[in-house]
């Protein structure tokens, strides 16, 4: 027995969703990026500038690697980033290997151990 045209384009179009789905979540998982802030050298006195040459972009992952207690990051705004402050209350994450998702504005990271963002601890992105 024939099955009812209806149903036949139902199975189409649902087929045709689920395809553009896969190739959806495919084409986003190859454009977004993982990238260890600071390259080799990870989470480092110095790093600022590193960003500069870099195609990050939102949805990307931002990788900060560093010896746990040695440093830390924190996620500041522009003021933050060019005085060096630290926000009060603001989270401060110090596992060593800390991912943040890009979001899709600018993004301000820095160490907020004393000193240590005077040393190059900090990071805007995109630069420009
Ligand atoms: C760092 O964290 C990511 C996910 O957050 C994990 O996949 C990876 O294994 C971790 N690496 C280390 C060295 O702990
Ligand atoms: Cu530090």
């Amino acid at each position: 027995m024939a099955r009812p045209i209806i149903g036949s384009l139902s199975s189409i179009v649902l087929v045709l969703i689920l395809a553009w789905s896969i190739g959806t979540i495919a084409v986003r998982g190859y454009n977004t990026r993982k990238w260890t802030v600071g390259g080799d050298k990870g989470w480092s006195f110095g790093v600022a500038g590193w960003e500069n040459d870099k195609p990050i972009q939102a949805g990307d992952m931002l990788v900060f690697k560093y010896k746990p207690g040695a440093h830390n990051v924190v996620v500041v705004d522009v003021v933050g980033y060019m005085e060096c402050k630290v926000p009060d209350g603001a989270k401060v994450y110090s596992t060593g290997n800390d991912s943040f998702e890009m979001p899709g504005g600018k993004a301000y990271y820095i160490c907020s151990i004393p000193g240590h963002c005077e040393k190059g601890m900090r990071i805007g992105i995109p630069p420009r």
